[in-house]
C-alpha cells in the first residue's frame, strides 16, 4: 500500500515536469515566432522607406547650371527670386562673378526652359533667352548690365 502510493506520487510529479517542458517550450517557440515576425515587418519597412526615397531623388530632382548677366547684389537678389518663382524650383543661386546660375528642381514639375524664361522675364538675359527689355528699362541704374557680357566666366 505504501509503496504503490510512492509510485503513484512519482508519477504525478513526473507528469507534471513534461507538461511543464512541454508548456515551457511551446511558449518559447511562439515568443520566438512573434519576435521574428516582427523583426520582418520592420525590415520591410525600413527596405520600403529607402526605395522610395532613391527613387524620389533619381526620378524627380535634377540640378542644372547655366549662363545669366548680371552686375550686383540687387540682381542677384531679383534672378534668384524669379528662378525660385518657378513651381517646382528647390534652389537657385547666382554667382555674380561667374555669370552663372546653380539651379535645383523637381523635374516632373517643371523644365530648364520654364526657368530660362522666369529670369528672362524678370529683365535678365540666360544663355538661351534673352531678358525683356521692359523689365530691363525697370530695372534699377546699378543693375543695368552689359548685354554683351561674357556668361559662365
Ligand atoms: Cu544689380
Amino acid at each position: 500500500m505504501n509503496f504503490s502510493n510512492k509510485n503513484h506520487k512519482h508519477k504525478i510529479s513526473s507528469m507534471n515536469q513534461v507538461s511543464k517542458k512541454v508548456i515551457l517550450s511551446v511558449a518559447l517557440v511562439m515568443a520566438m515566432g512573434l519576435t521574428s515576425c516582427k523583426n520582418e515587418t520592420k525590415q520591410e519597412k525600413e527596405l520600403t522607406t529607402q526605395v522610395t526615397t532613391e527613387v524620389t531623388t533619381e526620378v524627380a530632382m535634377a540640378d542644372i547650371s547655366f549662363g545669366v548677366r548680371g552686375n550686383c547684389g540687387m540682381c542677384k537678389s531679383t534672378i534668384e527670386k524669379a528662378a525660385n518663382k518657378v513651381e517646382g524650383v528647390a534652389n537657385a543661386t547666382w554667382n555674380v562673378d561667374k555669370k552663372n546660375i546653380d539651379v535645383s528642381f523637381d523635374a516632373t514639375k517643371t523644365d530648364v526652359m520654364a526657368i530660362h524664361n522666369a529670369i528672362a522675364a524678370s529683365g535678365y538675359d540666360t544663355e538661351k533667352v534673352e531678358g525683356d527689355l521692359e523689365a530691363y528699362d525697370g530695372l534699377p541704374g546699378c543693375c543695368k548690365y552689359d548685354h554683351k557680357m561674357a556668361m559662365n566666366q
